[in-house]
């Protein structure tokens, strides 16, 4: 096992607590100092993981300036990204954090030109680069194995509901936190993994975004609230290459858990992988004969994949970390770009080419 390495936690809601879970399971890895608005979850996570009372800080530069914090994990809701990133930054110190990268395009940049000459250490969390089927994805098609990709499905359908589960308003349906709905929420997952499986980069885009649940109650009145922001999305995408992208999400998908897939059609084959198991790659190919079609599924060792709090933990001790596979600042801006591409295509009602767009 490496040296111990002492890591900040900022934003302890949801989200925050599996990263917590996930940075407990790596060796060395040493939770010493949180940060948060709320006193009540600093007491309680606090109190959990025996952070003392001087090392809870409801400011985040506090605890980003804290000398005794080598690395910051920071899970918060999205109007607060660039503001983490660019303390970080100015701080010097090394930082994993929950994408999108920033609320809006505006903030990308100034984020990124920041970087430019106060670089640092950065992961962000696109996850779904790290499973093992993803993994393996890439590296088939990187091989060649599908041939040219002549086009791909990609879909990511959760049920927020509003028939069963009835979520409640929170800050994912509030414009001025979260900027855009699901299509940030979960289609920044989305635009970042058909890039990354195909190795291709988006060029034009047409899109569609719907709120479909107007309105949803207040957690503790029960009034209802005017929900603005989108929570179904819908995009067709040319990348460069002439491959032809058709995506689409929603939290209206009756029943659905967190799934995430992608299918890959190419000229020599396709490859299908999703969330719902991902250890498996289903992968269909021609008869040697050409008689017809054989499709296979193939198992993918856990190993395959990567863990980015043993990442960020190797980062943090100087290691050498799969660092080609785990988003950089650039590729955060790019999504961005690409999420704001989305937009205007929607409220444009046209295609629109991502070389024109920039912040
Ligand atoms: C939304 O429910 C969410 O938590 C996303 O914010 C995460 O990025 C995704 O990995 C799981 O679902």
């Amino acid at each position: 096992m490496g040296r111990e390495v002492s890591i900040g936690i900022i934003g302890l809601g949801g989200m925050s607590r599996f990263h917590i879970q996930k940075l407990g399971e790596v060796p060395g890895a040493r939770i010493v100092a949180l940060c948060d608005v709320s006193p009540q979850a600093l007491e309680e996570v606090g109190a959990q993981l025996e952070v003392s009372e001087e090392k809870r800080y409801s400011s985040i530069e506090s605890l980003i300036n804290d000398p005794a914090v080598e690395g910051i994990v920071s899970v918060t809701p999205n109007d607060s990204h660039a503001a983490v990133l660019l303390a970080c930054m100015e701080a010097g110190k090394p930082l994993f954090a929950e994408k999108p990268l920033t609320r809006t395009l505006e903030e990308a940049a100034e984020v990124l030109a920041f970087y430019r000459t106060h670089p640092i250490p950065l992961m962000i969390n696109f996850s779904y680069r790290n499973g093992p089927a993803f993994q393996f994805a890439r590296q088939f098609v990187a091989d060649g194995k599908l041939g040219r990709i002549n086009h791909l499905f990609v879909q990511y359908m959760q049920d927020w509901g509003s028939t069963v589960k009835k979520t409640p308003f929170l800050w994912r349906f509030d414009e001025a936190i979260t900027g855009t709905g699901v299509l940030g929420d979960l289609g920044s997952h989305m635009i970042d993994i058909s890039e990354y499986l195909t190795g291709s980069r988006m060029s034009e885009l047409q899109a569609m975004l719907r709120t479909i649940v107007p309105e949803r109650a207040h957690p503790q009145t029960g009034e209802p609230i005017p929900v603005k922001v989108d929570d179904f999305a819908c995009f067709n995408v040319r990348f460069e290459d002439g491959a032809v992208g058709v995506f689409q999400t929603s939290r209206n998908a009756l029943g659905c858990g967190n799934q995430h897939e992608v299918t890959l059609y190419g000229e020599a084959g396709t490859l299908h992988v999703s969330t719902l198991n991902d250890r498996q790659a289903v992968w269909t190919y021609p008869k040697e004969d050409g008689s017809g079609t054989i499709t296979e599924t193939i198992e993918v060792a856990e190993e395959k994949g990567i863990n980015p709090w043993r990442e960020f933990v190797g980062l943090l001790r100087g290691e050498q970390v799969a660092t080609p596979q785990i988003a950089v600042l650039e590729d955060g801006y790019r999504n961005q770009l690409l999420l704001e591409a989305v937009v205007q295509a929607h409220h444009k009602g046209a295609v629109i080419s991502v070389k024109d767009l920039q912040a």
